[in-house]
C-alpha cells in the first residue's frame, strides 16, 4: 500500500509540513467562492475551525503533538453539515443558480477530497503512534485493514441500514450476497483497504436502495423485493453492485443525486409525517469522492420505472490505490471564473418538452 508506515518521527515530521500545507491551500480556495456564498454565517464558522487549526499547528511548541492533532480533528467534525447549512442559508437568499452551483460542485468535491486525506492521515498518526491499539483488530495498520473481507462490510453496512430502516418503515428489504473471485476462484475477496470508508460507502448506498424500495413497494401482497449485493474481483478491478427493485431513477434526473446544491433542500420534511431514510444531503457526492480518493470510483446504473444498480469500484491492486488528491494551481483557479460556460449543443432545455405527457403514473 501507498500509505506508508512511518517512523514516530518521520511521521511527526512530514504531518508538521503537511497538514498545514494542505490547510492552507484549501483555506486559499474557500476565499475564491462567491462572496453571496463566503458570507454565510455557517461557512464563516467553518473559515474559522480551519484558520484555528492552520495556526495551531505552526505554534504549537510545548503541547503534546497528538493532543493538538486529537483537538483539531474534533474541532472539525461537523463541517460536513455545517457546510451543507452554509448551501442551504445562500439558496434560501438567493435561490439556485447554474452557475453559483458549479462552482460549488466544484470547490466541494475538492474541499471534502482534502477534508476525507487530512483526517486519513491524523487517523493514521493517532492510531500508530497514540498507544491506543485497537484489541479487537490487531492486524489493522491504524485504520488500514491490510485483509479487509469485503463482504462482511457489505453485511455490516446493510445490518446497520437496516436498523435505521426498520425505524422508519415497517420493514426493510432481505438482502443476498453473491461473491464471484474471477482471480482465485473459491478465495474470499479481499483488498487492502480502510473499512470505515468501504462501510461509509455502503451504508449510503444500502439506505437510498431500502428507502426506494419502500416508498415503492410499502405494505404491498408479496413483500418488499430483496436488494441483491454482488462483490467481484478481476485483474484490476475489485467491485461491488448493490442492486434494486425501487422503481429507478430517470436518467434525467442521475446526475442531481450527486450535486451539493440541487440535493441540499431547506427541511425536506417539515410538512410529512415522517423523516426521510436518506437526507437530502452530501451523503451520496461524498461517498463518490471516498471511492475516488484510492483511485476507484462510484456509479449509478438506473432504469427508470424498475430499479437501480449501484456499483462500487475498487483498486484490486493495492499499489495502484494511492490518494487522489486537488492540486492547487492556476488552472484550478480558472475553474471559478469559468463556470458551465455556454451550451454547445442544441436543445439548451434540460426538461422534457412537455413534462406532464412524460410524467410515469
Ligand atoms: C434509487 C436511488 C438510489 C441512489 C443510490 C443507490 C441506490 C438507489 N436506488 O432508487
Amino acid at each position: 500500500s501507498h500509505i506508508i508506515i512511518l517512523l514516530n518521527k518521520t511521521s511527526y515530521m512530514f504531518l508538521r509540513k503537511e497538514l498545514p500545507v494542505r490547510l492552507a491551500n484549501t483555506m486559499r480556495e474557500v476565499n475564491l467562492l462567491p462572496d453571496k456564498l463566503l458570507s454565510q454565517p455557517s461557512v464563516k464558522l467553518v473559515q474559522k475551525w480551519y484558520m484555528q487549526s492552520f495556526f495551531e499547528l505552526l505554534e504549537f511548541e510545548n503541547r503534546n503533538f497528538l493532543e493538538t492533532l486529537i483537538e483539531i480533528r474534533n474541532r472539525h467534525n461537523d463541517v460536513v453539515p455545517t457546510m451543507a447549512q452554509g448551501v442551504i442559508e445562500y439558496k434560501e437568499k438567493f435561490g439556485f443558480d447554474p452557475f453559483v452551483s458549479s462552482n460549488i460542485q466544484y470547490f466541494l468535491d475538492r474541499f471534502y477530497t482534502n477534508r476525507i486525506s487530512f483526517r486519513m492521515l491524523i487517523n493514521q498518526h493517532t492510531l500508530l503512534f497514540g498507544n491506543d491499539i485497537n484489541p479487537a483488530h490487531p492486524k489493522h495498520i491504524g485504520s488500514i485493514d491490510p485483509n479487509c473481507n469485503v463482504a462482511e462490510v457489505v453485511t455490516d453496512a446493510y445490518e446497520t441500514a437496516k436498523m435505521v430502516c426498520e425505524q422508519y418503515y415497517s420493514a426493510a428489504p432481505e438482502l443476498k450476497i453473491e461473491e464471484f473471485n474471477a482471480k482465485a476462484p473459491q478465495k474470499p475477496i479481499q483488498a487492502v483497504y480502510v473499512p470505515s470508508h468501504l462501510f461509509h460507502m455502503l451504508f449510503e448506498l444500502f439506505k437510498n436502495a431500502m428507502r426506494a424500495t419502500n416508498e415503492l413497494h410499502e405494505g404491498s401482497k408479496e413483500g418488499l423485493p430483496l436488494i441483491k449485493a454482488k462483490v467481484t474481483l478481476g485483474k484490476e478491478d475489485l467491485s461491488v453492485k448493490i442492486s434494486d427493485r425501487g422503481g429507478g431513477v430517470a436518467l434525467r434526473k442521475i446526475d442531481r443525486l450527486f450535486n451539493y446544491t440541487y440535493s441540499t433542500a431547506p427541511t425536506p420534511s417539515l410538512d410529512s409525517k415522517r423523516v426521510p431514510l436518506a437526507g437530502f444531503g452530501h451523503g451520496l457526492p461524498i461517498s463518490r469522492l471516498y471511492a475516488r480518493y484510492f483511485q476507484g470510483d462510484l456509479k449509478l446504473y438506473s432504469m427508470e420505472g424498475v430499479g437501480t444498480d449501484a456499483v462500487i469500484y475498487l483498486k484490486a491492486l493495492s499499489s495502484e490505490s494511492f490518494e487522489r488528491l486537488p492540486v492547487f494551481n492556476k488552472s484550478a483557479w480558472r475553474h471559478y471564473q469559468g463556470g458551465p460556460g455556454a451550451d454547445d449543443w442544441s436543445n439548451p432545455s434540460k426538461e422534457p418538452r412537455d413534462a406532464s405527457k412524460y410524467k410515469a403514473k
